[in-house]
């Protein structure tokens, strides 16, 4: 055990930015440290397999070649991959970091001071945004590296203005987040200026989202391109009074708010006008300097009668606004109303409470459940749930897998056609899409690295079909008994 912590010392001291001593008593002290760790762990070697599993926080792995020492300090120090995120973004002199909630100095390039430290416990002093602002940029802190791991346990800190969200989401950006850990950058006033027009206090984010306000057949709040039209005799609206029928190369189009890197969600209600068979919904993303990041493209069949679709989008980071767009895909005319655009989750980003392998068939599963789930069924010892022809739920990222599982049974025999395919889209990039066996399936999909660089990615499922049993209202799809990461 001598030589393992010998290993672990000899990790530690040499291994951050601090250089081993130079010269002559540098290589003779390395060969004599060498020399008895070696000896030392040839005699400890028994030891050390029965050890093996029991002390995961000494780094015997590392030692034996086994674990690099990135994915050792990884592993076991929660700051480190943001440290390193800092390290490869700035330069070391570009920034200056105060850590809320504990640190490992050592591995970070810049300098970072400790809130909690006689030099900076004032910052808890203050109780409004002008003196936190004044605190932070006379001691030129351009960054905010936060433990919530300790943050949440520690009532004072939690509960100090400077972790408010409204702090955070007026005066700084999320830049980085893993394992309970974020980064922020705190803004300047130019750009703290230009957050506040943004930021609404609603929680709906479209204006006029039921088309009920307008005149002259176009909707107020809504750009309107080429043939689109408002109708407002209540005759052909799915609620109140108003609805819009967009026709062939026409489209409707809002600005509206977001949250950088979080999700939202678009919900829809449309119908085929004449010729209409389906239609396209866009969401393309802004800087704060209004240049389009991305765009993402969602195609939804409209039918005779009025159908409700729910779209998740995640917005980029450095995303401040969006425009929501909307047109007839291809050609014919459709009708839309009672939209809706929000955001999903929280504020802060919640890391650690996502899991990267989800057991539908408990009700723990609900909390990373998106829409097109049923609830849990039980008949004796046997639990399932159903998903309708299309569902969705976040998945936390974990180092190092990046094969998706999906387990389930399908009864094909069902479906209309006698089969059907399985489509798999990792934050809407379609990553997998099988024809499903009848009975259990165990499929596997590759999710590309750069799709798993946040805490979470989104996996959404759609079924080429979907039936309704006799007797039944629901439309089913197929029986999901885990989603996970391997
Ligand atoms: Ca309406």
């Amino acid at each position: 055990m001598i030589s393992i912590l010998a290993a672990y010392v000899i990790d530690r001291a040499y291994g951050g930015r601090r250089r081993p001593p130079e010269g002559k008593w540098r290589s003779l002290t390395s060969a004599a440290v060498d020399v008895v760790v070696l000896v030392g762990f040839v005699a400890t070697l028994p030891i050390l397999l029965v050890g093996f599993w029991l002390y995961d926080e000494i780094p015997y792995k590392v030692a034996l070649g086994l674990e690099s020492r990135g994915d050792y300090l990884s592993r076991t120090i929660p700051t480190y991959d943001a440290d390193q995120y800092l390290n490869t973004t700035y330069r070391a002199e570009q920034i200056r970091i105060l850590a809320v909630g504990g640190y490992e100095a050592l591995y970070a390039d810049a300098e970072i001071h400790p809130s909690d430290q006689p030099c900076c416990l004032s910052v808890y002093d203050a109780n409004d945004e002008e003196q936190l602002l004044a605190w932070l940029r006379q001691r030129r802190f351009t960054h905010l590296l936060v433990n919530y791991g300790i943050v949440h346990g520690t009532s004072w800190m939690e509960n100090a203005y400077l972790m408010s969200r409204q702090f955070l989401e007026r005066c700084a950006q999320v830049e980085y987040t893993a394992r309970n850990v974020a980064v922020y950058r705190l803004l300047s006033d130019t750009e703290i200026q230009r957050r506040a027009l943004y930021l609404p206090a609603v929680d709906e984010l479209l204006q006029n989202p039921g088309f009920e306000d307008g005149e002259d057949g176009v909707p107020s709040s809504w750009d309107t391109h080429g043939r689109t039209k408002l109708d407002q005799s209540g005759e052909r609206s799915h609620g109140g009074q108003g609805a819009v029928l967009v026709k062939r190369k026409g489209s409707l189009s809002q600005v509206v708010p977001v949250w950088a890197k979080e999700i939202h969600i678009l919900r829809v209600y449309n119908r085929a006008g004449p010729g209409g068979e389906k239609a396209t919904l866009g969401v393309t993303w802004h800087d704060v300097d209004g240049y389009p990041l991305r765009t993402d493209w969602w195609v939804v069949a409209a039918a005779p009668q009025w159908q409700e679709h729910h779209m998740p989008f995640k917005a980029p980071a450095e995303a401040v606004a969006a425009t929501i767009l909307l047109r007839p895909h291809a050609s014919g005319t459709v009708w839309f109303d009672d939209l809706s655009f929000k955001r999903e989750l929280g504020s802060l980003p919640t890391p650690d409470s996502l899991s990267s392998c989800v057991e539908l068939n408990t009700p723990e599963a609900d909390g990373q459940l998106g829409r097109g789930w049923y609830e849990v069924e039980e008949a004796g010892a046997q639990r399932w749930r159903w998903m309708a022809q299309e569902g969705w739920l976040l998945l936390g990222v974990e180092r190092g897998k990046d094969t998706l599982q999906v387990e389930g049974y399908a009864a094909t025999e069902r479906f209309q056609t006698g089969a059907a395919t399985l489509q798999v889209f990792a934050n809407e990039q379609l990553v997998g899409e099988d024809w499903l066996p009848n009975g259990d399936f165990v499929l596997g999909s590759e999710v590309p690295r750069e799709l798993l660089q946040d805490e979470f990615v989104i996996i959404r499922f759609r079924l080429s079909d979907a039936f309704v049993p006799e007797g039944e209202l629901r439309e089913l799809g197929i029986i999901v008994d885990s989603v996970c990461f391997r």
